[in-house]
């Protein structure tokens, strides 16, 4: 009987103990970050949609298909860099934390024709 009236002293006072912890726990389930589903196409010689904005801190859920052949999506300054099957060979799942703000490029990082180079979309992290 003592042994119980103990432990249960111990819980509480543990529990006083931590209002920053629970108040920490709520703030992360507010704080608790944005995702976010994007689908893109790829086509000779565009990305669409070709510019995509979203709050700095958004997971992307990037789901990527070609319209003809195959296709690549490259983040530049990122570890991303994917192909993208050419039409009908599914889709290619891709996510990206965007977790710095600012303009990054989004290039076809797969030889696909002539206007290869100029293939491109931008990610806007506000
Ligand atoms: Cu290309």
């Amino acid at each position: 009987m003592r042994k119980v009236s103990i432990a249960s002293f111990v819980c509480l006072s543990l529990a006083l103990s931590t209002p920053g912890l629970a108040a920490n726990s709520n703030h992360q389930i507010t704080q608790s970050p944005t995702h976010k589903v994007i689908k893109m196409s790829a086509e000779r010689f565009a990305f669409s949609p070709s510019e995509i904005t979203v709050e700095k801190g958004t997971v992307i859920e990037f789901h990527l298909t070609s319209e003809d052949t195959d296709h690549g999506f490259r983040i530049i300054g990122s570890d991303v860099d994917v192909q993208i099957s050419k039409r009908r060979r599914g889709e290619t799942v891709v996510t990206y934390t965007a977790d710095t703000a600012g303009r990054f490029i989004i290039e076809c990082s797969r030889p696909c024709g002539a206007g290869h180079t100029a293939m491109r979309a931008t990610l806007i992290v506000k």
